[in-house]
């Protein structure tokens, strides 16, 4: 497992360009029921069957375009490469990704909520490695699962277990899971490590009640990239619109291109 060094810490990058981001509400969950996509909601140790999709080994983490870039573009469509969105080896490298959104991480729970404690290091080392673990066990692409957290919790791991009609708890705020930081207010300060990585595993492989990230993926069905993108979105909405667009029809509607363009939060368009 990787250590992330203080100096590594402290040279992340984005900052500026995401202060602005907190600004905006967490989207949480919600569930848009006229949608035409029921979701399957009884399974854990779910992984990616698509053997186009499936990636059992992250090690890689020098695996994108570089460095990515602030510059946000809002993808409009159904998530194909016909439609305009990009191509997986036009993706960020996971060790950019998480490099260029490390400083959120460590600011992200005194702008989510006043005074919730911010992570430390050892919390921030243990969301990295939860997300391999998840990855590798999930098939997931673990840019993908750091791009959920980013979008559910800002990755703060006290955000709080929220209930709109589903427990959502953990930084993944994934549906009716286990393990979680943060009860209303009721804060486990650190966060132990195998409580985080027990959160990422949940909002990955799903949770005894709710649908992961896999089957979500699994879901979608397409077998090319355009499931991840509405994967995103089913995560978050349980449902695709019957356009098939998947900006359509949700308030949240940047949800599924933030992930396609994910140095950036949606900026509200
Ligand atoms: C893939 O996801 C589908 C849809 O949710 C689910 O029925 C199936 O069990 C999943 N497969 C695996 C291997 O997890
Ligand atoms: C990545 O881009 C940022 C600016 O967005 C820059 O500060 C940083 O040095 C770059 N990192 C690498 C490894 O090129
Ligand atoms: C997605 O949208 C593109 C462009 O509008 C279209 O060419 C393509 O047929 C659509 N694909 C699916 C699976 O709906
Ligand atoms: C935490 O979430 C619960 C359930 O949605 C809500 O009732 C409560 O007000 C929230 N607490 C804080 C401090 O945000
Ligand atoms: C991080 C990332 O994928 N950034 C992309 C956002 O979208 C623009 C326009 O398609 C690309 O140029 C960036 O590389």
């Amino acid at each position: 497992m990787v250590k992330l060094s203080l100096v590594a810490l402290l040279t992340g990058t984005g900052l500026v360009a995401a202060l602005p981001s907190f600004l905006t509400p967490l989207t949480g969950r919600s569930s848009d029921g006229s949608d035409s996509l029921s979701v399957d909601r009884r399974a854990t140790g779910g992984k990616v069957t698509s053997k186009a999709l499936a990636r059992f080994d992250n090690s890689n983490i020098e695996d994108g375009m570089g460095n990515g870039t602030d510059w946000y573009h809002l993808y409009l469509g159904n998530g194909t490469e016909a439609a305009g969105w990009p191509s997986k080896d036009k993706w960020v490298s996971f060790e950019d990704m998480f490099n260029n959104y490390k400083l959120q991480m460590y600011v992200a729970c005194q702008f989510l909520n006043w005074r919730l404690p911010n992570n430390d290091i050892a919390e921030v080392e243990a969301i990295y490695d939860g997300i391999q673990m998840a990855a590798d066990a999930s098939g997931v692409d673990h840019r993908l699962i750091l791009a959920i957290i980013m979008q559910e919790s800002h990755g703060c791991v006290r955000v709080n277990t929220t209930n709109l009609g589903v427990r959502n708890p953990g930084i993944m705020q994934n549906h009716n899971g286990k393990a979680y930081c943060n009860d209303n207010k009721k804060l486990t300060t650190p966060c132990p490590a195998a409580t985080i990585h027990e959160m990422i595993r949940e909002g990955t492989s799903g949770t005894s009640s709710g649908d992961g990230l896999a089957h979500c993926i699994n879901l979608s069905g397409n077998g090319d990239v355009s499931d991840y993108y509405r994967a995103a979105r089913i995560y978050n909405s349980g449902s695709i619109s019957k356009t098939g667009n998947l900006e359509s029809n949700i308030a949240t509607h940047c949800y599924a291109s933030d992930v396609a363009n994910s140095s950036s939060f949606c900026h509200g368009t």
